[in-house]
């Protein structure tokens, strides 16, 4: 089983001033840092990022408004990480997430929802891959 997973703090929550409340809840669940960085996606890469999601409506918007901003990624590490990450992190929707959860207290909308949290193992790897080297994983 593998212990990591991949977090985005999207451009609305940077924007917002909300990364310290955020690193915050993430430090308080228990989650170890492995890596972290400010950075600004390109259209191009908010578009290889999201590819799997290529033939959806919101494809589109979605990598607009990745792009628009700056992002903090990183990788965390906790036992159970993915699982235990997008029940901190709460529903896709803001309106249909859990009181406490960091959606529901920094989330906008749908669309601009504040953080990513991978959805799978696999995916915690591919995507930890894309922002960082094994030099830059502590
Ligand atoms: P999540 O895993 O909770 O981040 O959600 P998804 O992987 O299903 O969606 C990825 C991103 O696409 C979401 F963070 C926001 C965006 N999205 C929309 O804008 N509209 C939708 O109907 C679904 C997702």
């Amino acid at each position: 089983m593998s212990n990591i997973t991949f977090t985005m703090i999207k451009p609305d929550a940077v924007q917002a001033g909300h990364i310290g409340a955020i690193l915050a809840k993430i430090n308080e669940a228990g989650f170890r840092i492995k890596a972290m960085k400010m950075t600004k996606l390109s259209a191009e890469k908010a578009g290889s990022f999201y590819a799997v999601h290529s033939e959806r409506p919101f494809y589109g918007e979605l990598c607009d408004f990745m792009s628009s901003g700056h992002i903090v990624a990183a990788i965390l590490e906790k036992e159970n990480a993915v699982a235990d990450f997008r029940k901190l992190i709460g529903a896709t929707d803001p309106s249909k997430a859990e009181e406490g959860t960091i959606r529901k207290l920094f989330a906008k909308s749908m669309g601009e929802n504040a953080v990513h949290g991978s959805d799978s193992d696999e995916n915690a790897q591919i995507e930890a891959a894309f922002f960082f080297s094994n030099l830059e994983q502590f």
